[in-house]
C-alpha cells in the first residue's frame, strides 16, 4: 500500500536576514505602518547588539524544521509527512508555505506553530492566515493549537532548570535560595477580557516544571512587552528583578523563558543583555536556562502533536 502524503506547515515568527531588512520586517509587524526613525534605530541597535547583527532565529528555525522532518520520518513509517516553513513576519510567509504544499500536489496538511501556548493574538493569528490560504488552494488543513503540557516538553524544560540549579549549587547557592522566574512574551491586557487561555496555559507549564523539579521558590513574569500606549500584561521581568531585590526575596535568579523555543532577539537581547545588566546592577546573581532549539524531546513533542492532529482529522 502506498504511503499517505501529508503536508506539515511549520510556522514560526520570522526574522530579517540583514540589518537593511529590519525596516520592512518592523513595518510588517506593525501591520503596514512604518516605524518612526527613532523606533527603527532602537530595534536595529538591539539586533546589532546581538552578536553584531546576526539573526539567529532564521538559522534556528531552519534547523528545527530539518530536525522535525527527520523525527517525523523515523516515527511515522506509514505516512510521508513533508515539512514546509511558513513565517509570520518574513519570507517564506505562511501563505507561501501553503502555496508550496498545494503546488507539490498535497491535498491534506497539518499546521503547527513553534510556540507551545495558544493565544488568539499569537497562535490564533498564524492559524487564521494558514486556514484562509488553505481554503483558497483546496488543501484540507488541521491544526495543533497548543502543546504546553506535553510530557516531553515538560521533561525538556525540567532538565534545563535542573542543570542550572546544579550550577548554582556548585557555586554555593542551595536550590531553595534561587528564585526561578518562568517568562513568556507579554501581550496587551485586553486578552484577559477575551478569556484568552494564554496566561493559564503558561502558568500550567510553569507549575508542571516546578513540580517536576520539586521547587517552591518560583514565580511567573512577563517579558518583551511592545512599545505601545496600551497596557501590557505584567509584571515585567525587569520589575520582577527590582522587587526581588527590594524585598530581599532572593540573591540568585534563574530565568526560564518557557514561552519561547529558540534563541532569538527576545531571549538573546531582552534577557541575556537587558535583564542580566539590571540584575548585575542590583547585585543579583543571574542565569537563564538554555533554549530548546532542536532538543530531541522538543522535536518528539512536535512530532507527537502533529501525528495526533492528523489522526484526529482522519477520524472526523
Ligand atoms: O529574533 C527575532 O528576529 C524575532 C524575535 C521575536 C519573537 C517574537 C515572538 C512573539 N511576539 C509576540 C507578540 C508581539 C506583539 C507585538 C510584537 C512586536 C515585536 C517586535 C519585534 C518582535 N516582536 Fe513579537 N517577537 C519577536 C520580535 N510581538 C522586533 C517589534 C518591536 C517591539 O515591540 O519590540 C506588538 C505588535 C504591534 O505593534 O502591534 C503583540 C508573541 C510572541 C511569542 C509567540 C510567537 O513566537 O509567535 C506573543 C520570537
Amino acid at each position: 500500500m502506498s504511503k499517505r502524503n501529508v503536508g506539515v506547515l511549520v510556522m514560526s515568527y520570522g526574522t530579517p536576514e540583514s540589518l537593511d531588512q529590519v525596516e520592512a520586517y518592523y513595518t510588517h509587524i506593525r501591520r503596514g505602518s512604518p516605524p518612526s526613525p527613532e523606533q527603527l534605530k532602537e530595534l536595529t541597535d538591539r539586533y546589532d547588539a546581538v552578536v553584531g547583527g546576526f539573526f539567529p532565529l532564521r538559522e534556528n528555525t531552519n534547523k528545527q524544521v530539518a530536525a522535525l522532518q527527520e523525527t517525523l520520518r523515523q516515527s511515522s513509517p506509514d505516512v510521508d509527512y513533508r515539512c514546509y516553513q511558513g513565517l509570520k513576519h518574513a519570507s517564506p510567509f505562511i501563505e507561501d508555505g501553503v502555496r508550496s504544499m498545494a503546488a507539490d500536489g498535497l491535498k491534506e496538511a497539518v499546521g503547527i506553530v513553534l510556540a507551545p501556548h495558544y493565544s488568539v493574538m499569537s497562535v490564533g493569528g498564524y492559524i487564521k492566515r494558514a486556514q484562509e490560504q488553505a481554503e483558497a488552494e483546496g488543501v484540507k488543513m488541521s491544526f495543533v493549537r497548543s502543546y504546553h503540557l506535553h510530557p516531553k516538553l515538560v521533561e525538556a524544560l525540567t532538565l534545563r532548570v535542573e542543570a542550572e540549579l546544579r550550577k548554582f549549587a556548585e557555586a554555593g547557592a542551595p536550590r531553595d535560595r534561587v528564585r526561578v522566574v518562568f517568562t513568556a512574551h507579554s501581550l496587551p491586557e485586553k486578552i484577559l477580557e477575551m478569556r484568552d487561555p494564554y496566561p493559564d496555559q503558561l502558568l500550567a507549564t510553569s507549575r508542571a516544571v516546578a513540580d517536576a523539579c520539586g521547587i517552591v521558590n518560583w514565580q511567573f513574569g512577563w517579558q518583551s512587552a511592545g512599545r505601545t500606549a496600551m497596557p501590557w500584561l505584567g509584571p515585567d521581568i525587569l520589575d520582577v528583578l527590582r522587587t526581588i531585590k527590594e524585598e530581599r526575596q532572593a540573591e540568585y535568579v534563574l530565568v526560564c523563558p518557557l514561552g519561547f523555543v529558540s534563541d532569538h532577539l527576545e531571549v538573546l537581547y531582552d534577557l541575556d543583555i537587558e535583564a542580566k545588566r539590571l540584575a548585575e546592577e542590583l547585585g543579583l546573581s543571574f542565569a537563564r536556562t538554555a533554549s530548546l532549539n532542536t532538543d530531541p524531546l522538543y522535536m518528539e513533542t512536535l512530532s507527537d502533536a502533529i501525528r495526533e492532529a492528523d489522526e484526529g482529522a482522519r477520524q472526523s
